[in-house]
């Protein structure tokens, strides 16, 4: 993998730059639609190749390794060939998964043991099995195996869960370095910068993260119930040790807002349900703010669903968006996630063009406010 840093803000940290991935080229800043299970909710792929333009897209450890299992992946050549994305993809590593979606867990040095969310049996993922697992998955970019523990974590566990991160990052190193990618091309491994919400940990983290000179690098245990403020300090705090030259990936973050605000600190990745689950739940993302389609205000309103901000194909009326979430209809949620993603994936294309006009903050202090309100 390669980065290529293109235009840097002059009055800001924001920049714009190239990831070129044996898939081929990812331009960033971008968003990476969030496809759990290989899948992304409610969106073809010829729709996300085609309206929403993605460059990349995300597949999790956890549940791929639990469905379909790892023999299936295996046998098909990887999750590219199972599912036919031939663009980018990038793998979490479950850390995150395990620790928020399974109830019973035991964590130790060695790894952490979890029952299944789908048929309660018991599994144990360490670092060594996670990179296996994330070889046969064969995504483009992997993730490190991290613990990112709970938002409001006291400093002692906070230190305590760190020491273990990094442990479990040289392991994963370790063992990528005995083993090799299975189907012929490159794979790149992402460490994770924990610490909580302590500026000393944080710092710290990225140093040790910094120091292992990996192809990108990624902050973790953000957006998990600390105030908005305190998250951009953090990422203030770490973007200042992470070397400018790799990229950077936010992960799990965010509203559009939260994005333009990382942005203009230097981050270059993100991914996040939001776009996707909420427009399940009827909630719209436009330059103009959020909307609620299940609103009776939309009933009789005939205008298409979004005019400037996003530029697809699909000629969609509030008024029969609002049916069709009222109606129960299944297509009301695929309009609505593909809508939302092609938002999403406009706002990122936007700030890289403000960023390379010059004129990122400027645009970005225009525009925020509005994103922000309910229409
Ligand atoms: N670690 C991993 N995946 C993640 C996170 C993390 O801390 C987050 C936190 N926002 C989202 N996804 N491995």
């Amino acid at each position: 993998m390669k980065f290529e840093l293109q235009h840097t803000d002059p009055a800001s940290d924001a920049r714009t730059g190239i990831i070129t991935t044996d898939h081929g080229e990812i331009k960033t800043p971008i968003f990476m639609p969030v496809g759990t299970v290989g899948s992304v909710k409610g969106v073809h792929f010829e729709e996300l190749r085609k309206q929403v333009k993605a460059q990349i897209i995300l597949g999790n450890t956890y549940h791929l390794y639990l469905r379909p299992g790892l023999e299936i992946l295996k046998a098909a050549g990887g999750l590219h060939k199972f599912n036919g994305w031939e663009r980018p993809i990038l793998t979490d590593s479950g850390g995150f998964q395990v620790f928020s979606l399974t109830g019973i867990r035991k964590l130790s040095e060695e790894g952490c043991e979890f029952r299944s969310h789908i048929d309660g049996s018991k599994h144990i993922f360490t670092p060594e099995s996670v990179m296996n697992t994330e070889r046969v998955i064969g995504a483009d970019i992997i993730m490190a195996f991290d613990e990112c523990p709970p938002g409001k974590s006291s400093y002692e566990y906070a230190k305590k869960s760190l020491g273990l991160t990094q442990r479990w990052l040289d392991r994963c190193i370790k063992q990528l370095e005995k083993t090799s990618p299975l189907y012929g091309y490159n794979q790149s491994l992402f460490p994770i910068v924990q610490g909580c919400t302590y500026k000393d940990l944080r710092s710290e983290a990225a140093k040790f993260v910094a120091d292992k000179g990996a192809d990108g690098n990624a902050i973790g245990g953000l957006a998990v119930g600390e105030p908005t403020e305190v998250m951009y300090e953090m990422i203030e705090v770490v973007n200042n040790i992470l070397p400018k030259d790799k990229p950077r990936y936010l992960m799990g973050v965010g509203t559009p807002q939260n994005i333009l605000e990382a942005i203009e600190r230097g981050v270059d990745m993100f991914d996040c349900v939001m776009p996707t689950r909420n427009g399940r739940n009827s909630m719209l993302f436009t330059y103009n703010g959020t909307m609620n389609m299940r609103n009776k205000k939309w009933e009789a309103d005939f205008s298409p669903i979004d005019i400037d901000g996003c530029d697809i194909d699909i000629i969609t009326t509030k008024a029969y968006l609002h049916h069709l979430f009222k109606a129960g209809e299944l297509l009301a949620m695929q309009i609505a996630s593909i809508h939302n993603l092609a938002f999403y994936l406009r706002l990122v294309s936007d700030a890289r063009k403000h960023i390379e006009k010059g004129d990122f903050t400027m645009w970005k202090s225009s525009v925020i406010e509005q994103l922000g309100r309910r229409i």
